[in-house]
């Protein structure tokens, strides 16, 4: 592993006291950007990974082979996360809770398979809200939030769609029409496509960016890169060699989505609304073992609750908003980002129902004087759970207890519970209040098989 150290906390401190002059300063300039006229609104872009590796974006900690350049221009240019997580260890689940701010347990999502069913309809969504507030908001990608017609995204508060309904993969050249599970969907219609997947999604990110620059949109990019099947184009596959032949092929993926995450960010400088822009990147969970991903030193991956399955990458990036080149490592959670996206527009969470998300901006200015949260929580439903507060980890896996001390064992080799009951007892106390909140498992109507 190239070591490559992290600004410490009190460098970050010091970095974002620094940009937090700066954005005074340009506070008045914010907002000139040609697109919304006189409206101060800012665009929002989430762009989200699939299955990406903690070590698999050159921002990290990283393994020699790895180059994510455009990636780590957001970094440089943004927050980069320590303690980023998903919501969950598989796609599905962090999906909803992504999109609803909401510990999707909340509403009985526990697993990838409840999307065959889809995010219940009770359930308000970001793009709900934005489109409240006058935005034009598109998906693009994966969608994996239900298949049947009240699910789909354009029922969910999007005006556009392009991409695949379910269920958590696609072949990236087969693009031609097939089922109604697979197909590719311009809004609500197949259509049959060439080219290699990621590269069309990149096309309609930046078609859709071009198309709204007049007035504040709302993107959501959520990227099938680098999730299975491996595939890439051969010429990128030879830009590598790991002497590991599918390693090569994830990491050419990964190059092709990095190359797309640069040309969205073009395509905002080009459409001028850059500095009108709040963009959010991260991996819907841990990289996966079955892709040959790497997640540094953190334990397991995709589908565990150790910390591989669950701290992705994860940056933030809004100009003369945020700091530049900072790192945070609070731990925050993508539940945060709806409630964040809310504050940065100025407008109203939908009311009538409890949110988990909390603004993360106090907090990647470095103005917080608390933790964002006082615990966070992973449920699978059945097989396994696990609670996080400040640096003590409590994992229940393999039909047993587990408590970590982050701080000082990042990779959760030592368990430490027998040595410390009181906190095993407090954690397991902390789950069980939060467990009792949630929702059984939902179920399909027994109108439908
Ligand atoms: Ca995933």
């Amino acid at each position: 592993m190239r070591t490559k150290e992290p600004l410490n906390r009190r460098e970050f401190l010091s970095a974002a006291v620094a940009s937090a002059a700066g954005a005074s300063l340009v506070g008045s300039a914010w907002g000139q950007g040609r697109n919304n006229g006189g409206n101060q609104k800012p665009n929002i872009v989430v762009i989200v990974s699939d299955d990406q590796g903690y070590a698999d974006a050159s921002c990290y900690e990283h393994p020699e082979e790895v180059s994510t350049p455009n990636t780590d221009r957001l970094a440089r240019e943004g927050v980069r996360l320590t303690d980023g997580y998903a919501s969950a260890w598989v796609c599905a689940p962090t999906r909803a809770g992504l999109v609803t701010g909401r510990y999707q347990q909340r509403f009985g999502f526990y697993t990838a398979g409840d999307s065959r069913i889809g995010l219940p309809l009770s359930e308000t969504t970001v793009a709900d809200a934005l489109k409240k507030e006058g935005y034009a908001t598109g998906v693009i990608g994966k969608w994996h939030l239900g298949i049947e017609p009240e699910y789909h995204p354009l029922r969910r508060g999007f005006d556009e769609f392009y991409g695949f309904l379910g269920h958590g993969a696609h072949d990236y050249f087969d693009l031609s029409i097939t089922d109604a599970y697979t197909s590719i969907y311009r809004n609500e219609k197949p259509v049959s496509d060439t080219g290699y997947l990621t590269d069309n999604l990149t096309r309609e990110a930046v078609s859709f960016i071009e198309r709204h620059r007049e007035r504040p949109f709302f993107l959501y990019l959520p990227y099938s890169a680098v999730h299975w099947p491996l595939q890439a184009p051969e010429e990128d596959i030879k830009r590598f060699n790991t002497g590991d032949a599918e390693r090569d092929i994830y990491l050419a993926m990964l190059a092709r989505m990095d190359e797309g995450i640069g040309q969205v960010l073009t395509a905002l400088r080009r459409t001028e609304v850059d500095d009108n822009t709040l963009i959010f990147f991260f991996s819907d969970n841990g990289g996966a073992k079955k892709n040959h991903a790497n997640n540094g030193v953190l334990r397991d991956y995709k589908q565990s609750a150790y910390e591989g399955g669950i701290r992705v990458p994860f940056i933030v990036r809004w100009p003369g908003r945020l700091p530049e080149a900072a790192v945070c490592s609070e731990p925050i959670i993508c539940l945060d980002i709806m409630p964040t996206i809310i504050s940065a527009v100025g407008a109203e969470l939908p009311g009538g129902r409890v949110y988990d998300g909390k603004d993360m901006l106090p907090v990647l200015r470095g103005e917080a004087k608390e933790s964002l949260h006082e615990a966070l929580f992973w449920d699978g439903g059945a097989d396994q759970w696990a609670v996080r507060a400040g640096k003590w980890k409590l994992v229940y896996r393999g039909g047993s207890l587990g408590l970590y001390d982050l701080e000082a064992d990042i990779g959760e080799t030592d368990n430490v519970a027998e040595r410390n009951p009181q906190i095993v007892d407090r954690l397991k106390r902390t789950y069980a209040a939060w467990k009792k909140q949630m929702a059984p498992r939902i179920r399909r109507s027994r109108d439908r098989r």
